[in-house]
């Protein structure tokens, strides 16, 4: 069965693969190369929702879609969904994690809880069927970058039970613990009842 990947993150599609590729063998992932749709939704579903249904629209494959953020508590969630463009549209991730860590500068060691969220939406064109699940990764922003592993804030993100930042973690030890990984625990029996004949 083909699936569409619903996202031009090539970061996203590499862990994808690695988390599906062992489980679901049967599921061929495409990659999405059509229409990019205005993310526009109030919540990490809402947009997750957004780029399915676009993917499957156009492709009229099954497609899967993530929608994922750091939200850090004192700041009341933020960056949530706006986590991708932080530091505004083209800045990049660089950017994005210099500000973060600029705005939490004088922010002490115990108030510096924060949370990885994944939203995964699943579109079926064939039956109409949606579906939404969702994984959250706890920890703790470090004062300062550490680690050239994942993307996006993994060099800030200290997990909860670790010392070491999440981009000094293994692919395979993040992929084990991380949003996106526990997102996968609840999609993969979904993804095996609704695709798998
Ligand atoms: P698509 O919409 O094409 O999937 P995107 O990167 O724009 O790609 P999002 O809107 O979901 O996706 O934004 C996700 C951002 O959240 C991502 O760009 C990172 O900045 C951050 N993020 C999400 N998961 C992460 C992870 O595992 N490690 C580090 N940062 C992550």
């Amino acid at each position: 069965m083909r699936v569409v990947l619903a996202t031009h993150n090539a970061h996203k599609v590499e862990e994808f693969q690695a988390i599906l590729g062992s489980v679901l063998p049967e599921l061929e992932i495409v990659a999405y190369d059509g229409p990019e749709p205005v993310e526009d939704g109030t919540s990490f579903a809402e947009n997750a929702l957004i780029k399915a249904r676009t993917a499957a629209h156009h492709t009229g494959l099954p497609a899967l879609a993530d929608d994922s953020g750091i939200c850090v508590d004192v700041m009341n969630g933020s960056p949530g969904i706006f986590s991708a463009l932080w530091a505004g549209h083209g800045k990049g991730a660089e950017a994005n994690l210099a500000l973060l860590l600029d705005q939490m500068a004088d922010i002490a060691p115990e108030h510096r809880g924060a949370h990885f969220a994944c939203t995964i939406a699943l579109v079926v064109p064939a039956s109409g069927a949606e579906h939404v699940v969702e994984g959250i990764w706890p920890g703790a922003l470090a004062t300062e970058a550490h680690g050239g592993g994942g993307f996006g804030y993994d060099p800030i993100f200290v997990p909860v039970g670790h010392e070491v930042t999440a981009a000094e973690l293994t692919a395979a030890e993040k992929n084990a613990i991380s949003h996106r990984g526990r997102a996968f625990e609840a999609a993969i029996p979904l993804l095996r009842t609704t695709l798998i004949p």
